[in-house]
């Protein structure tokens, strides 16, 4: 399917695209559930606010981080892990919400990855300028379970390579209510996310808000 660069009209969901063995999007999966997905995300950000994490380099990462479920992603000066506080707090996380879980649940069976069951969704706030630069995610025990990830707000560059760091990375925009999953062989493929464009979304406003589920566990 081609859609215009500058149509940033959402996408009704059609069909899985496959742009890798084992890792998919699916255009306007989520948009049925985004205002909830949003109301819900809003929630989770007010009890565990969006904070720069650290890298164990010492940099200051651009894309605000919170989290909920049993588990959160964090990262400081001693490395990534996976941690079942908000080390700001002290406290649990907050729990997943069940419009988070049924959202994942359901994209994830989609990709073909039944029987999902994510203990860890990372909630990542990007303003304009906010990057992250192609990364594997490796600090989960269970890599058979995929990565969930669904984009809602501003328009994204999302850069999906392959499990090699040096071969090149392609380049898919990802709009408001769009998922993307990746598992199988795909599970430790390199991602990221190019600088974010400004822009207006009309529920967001200048920002984008991407939830990334997994089995950390
Ligand atoms: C995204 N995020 O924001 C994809 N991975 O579209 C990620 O791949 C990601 O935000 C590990 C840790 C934080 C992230
Ligand atoms: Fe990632």
């Amino acid at each position: 399917m081609t859609r215009s660069l500058f149509d940033e009209t959402p996408t009704p969901y059609l069909a899985p695209e496959r742009i890798a063995p084992g890792a998919v999007l699916l255009r306007g999966f989520a948009l049925d559930l985004a205002g909830a997905l949003l109301q819900a995300a809003e929630q989770v950000i007010a009890a565990a606010p969006l904070r720069h994490l650290v890298t164990p380099g010492g940099r200051s990462m651009s894309v605000g981080m919170t989290n909920c479920g049993a588990l959160g992603w964090v990262s400081d000066r001693s490395g990534y892990r996976y941690s079942a506080s908000d080390p700001q707090s002290g406290q649990p996380w907050p729990p997943m919400p069940d419009c988070f879980r049924e959202v994942a649940l359901r994209a994830a069976a989609q990709a073909g990855f039944e029987r999902f069951n994510p203990d860890a969704c990372l909630v990542n706030g990007y303003a304009p300028g906010a990057r992250l630069s192609l990364h594997q995610d490796k600090d989960e025990c269970d890599l058979t379970a995929p990565i969930v990830s669904v984009s809602l707000g501003l328009p994204a560059i999302f850069l999906f390579g392959t499990t090699t760091r040096s071969e090149p990375a392609a380049r898919y925009r990802l709009l408001h209510g769009d998922v993307a999953v990746w598992g199988g062989p795909s599970r430790l493929a390199y991602h990221g996310v190019a600088p974010l464009a400004d822009g207006d979304h009309v529920r967001l406003g200048r920002r984008r808000i991407n939830l990334t589920f997994r089995r950390a566990r």
